[in-house]
């Protein structure tokens, strides 16, 4: 039987992949377990010039083995900080106006993924099904080509594919799409995305797109949409075990007899944070009978804070969060409360299962499994409202939510309204809705279908 191995920019720890951090990492973790094999990438560390070009560090858990590297400081900015998340991540989340372009970085992404490549090579059996995630690692499969592996493949792209004429602005998008080219099969979380791919072929690589079936740059390939998923029957287990500890009993009793709002995000500009804080203070001036009646809970732990429009965002949102504050607060109230800070996730969970509404609105998001996580954890019988951004992945599956679209902060003051005085049998009834859309398509039905169409390739 084949081993699996995967491939990421960065590589959970194996206490991660049993448990302690819940998410995709469990779900990837559980197919390495039983196909056996190695999960490869960066360590997370950057050491010095001469120190970062040792072979992986090899940890072994079981058939699973772990092997990690470590980067220079120079491949760190090049490679990640530069051209993986100073080009592509606002491309690909269509914002052009936050990109900058640098040769030098592009030149050390490709360097970067030829490295770690060659570093894989030792560890590689032949019939060893490889399977290569996001954005970071496009170059990857060309980089294994040019040393002969003749394995399967496969590319999944965990943030959006943009239309054409938005990565068109990427002055190396040729290079970009013909790398693609390289894997066996490459997937993405929506229809749009799959078909914004197969446009770009068309319209721009001479290529042919027939269904699923892709020609392009002289290989053959199959592109596939694999809706990424949570584990809802663990989330909601944690979500209610946990209701009696310490962090959840002191929020409910800190909130009184409040309406709770939700909102977890990686600190990112792509997630919609400033328009969420506008909305929830247009609510507050709208609806007079709500005020010192709602708080909104914002927990967005920073990310990538090396990065200079990540610094700006954050001093954005730390303005936008005490203006509003100013405005609205009470000696005993306390209208948003902004944490910077990184909870475990059976906080999060039992926090969603508090709150009435689970506020999620990013401008663009691959999936965004937040809106998931906060459907899960809802009880049942009296379920929370999800106000859902229409740009958001996740919308497609969760269309029982309260769709929204981000530009629109009026349009997302109702909304809130709406779910805050929805009556439970409405609540229950969107729930069960969403909560069956979670079941059909979980985490494990994800990793199992692009496994399966992996395997069959070729
Ligand atoms: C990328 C794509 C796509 C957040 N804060 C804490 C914490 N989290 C967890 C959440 C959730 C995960 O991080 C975030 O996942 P999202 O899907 O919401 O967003 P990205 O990080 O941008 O992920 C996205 C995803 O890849 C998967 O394909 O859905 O579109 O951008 O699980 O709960 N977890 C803990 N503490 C926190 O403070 N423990």
């Amino acid at each position: 039987m084949s081993r699996l191995v995967v491939v990421s920019n960065r590589v959970a720890t194996p206490t991660e992949s049993k448990g302690s951090s819940g998410g995709l990492a469990v779900g990837v973790f559980g197919a390495l377990k039983d196909m056996g094999g190695v999960w490869f990438g960066w360590s997370g560390d950057t050491v010095t010039e001469g120190a970062s070009h040792r072979p992986p560090h090899i940890v072994q858990e079981g058939n699973v083995t772990f092997a990690t590297v470590d980067l220079s400081r120079r491949d760190y900015d090049q490679y990640y900080k530069g051209f993986s998340n100073g080009t592509l991540w606002p491309v690909f989340h269509y914002r052009n106006d936050l990109a900058h372009f640098d040769r030098h970085e592009y030149a050390g992404y490709r360097r970067v993924n030829a490295w770690l490549a060659r570093q894989l090579l030792p560890l590689l059996k032949p019939d060893d099904v490889i399977w290569v995630h996001d954005y970071h690692l496009i170059p990857f499969a060309e980089e294994l080509r040019l040393a002969g592996v003749k394995n399967r493949i496969g590319y999944f792209l965990h943030i959006p594919f943009p239309a054409p004429q938005v990565i068109l602005n990427v002055p190396v998008h040729e290079e970009l799409l013909k790398s693609l080219s390289c894997y066996d099969v490459v997937g993405f979380q929506t229809d749009e995305d799959e078909q914004a791919f197969q446009d770009y072929i068309v319209r721009h690589a001479h290529g042919v797109a027939k269904g699923r079936d892709v020609q392009a740059y002289g290989r053959k390939l199959r592109t596939g949409v694999y809706r990424i998923g949570v584990f809802p029957d663990e989330i909601a287990d944690q979500a209610a075990r946990y209701a009696k500890r310490k962090e959840v009993r002191e929020l409910r009793t800190s909130v009184e007899n409040r309406k709770l709002v939700m909102s977890v995000d990686r600190l990112d500009y792509s997630k919609g944070i400033v328009e969420r804080f506008k909305a929830f203070e247009q609510l507050l001036e709208s609806s007079p009978d709500l005020q010192n009646q709602v708080s909104l809970v914002q927990i967005a732990p920073p990310t990538r804070s090396d990065v200079a429009t990540y610094q700006q965002i954050r001093r954005t949102l730390e303005y936008e969060a005490g203006r509003i504050n100013g405005r609205f607060s009470g000696l005993n109230y306390t209208p948003i409360r902004y944490l910077n800070r990184r909870y475990d996730r059976w906080v999060l969970m039992s926090l969603f299962r508090l709150a009435q509404v689970g506020f999620v609105t990013p401008l663009r998001d691959g999936m965004n499994l937040v809106a998931k996580e906060y459907v899960a954890a809802q009880d049942p019988d009296d379920p929370g409202v999800l106000v859902l951004s229409r740009f958001a992945g996740a919308a497609a599956e969760l269309d029982a939510a309260l769709i929204v679209n981000p530009h629109d902060i009026a349009g997302m003051a109702e909304a809130l309204i709406r779910g805050l005085k929805m009556p439970l049998d409405e609540r229950r009834e969107r729930h069960q809705s969403m909560l069956a859309a979670l079941r059909t398509n979980d985490l494990g039905v994800w990793r199992d279908t692009f496994l399966r169409d992996l395997k069959a390739s070729a």
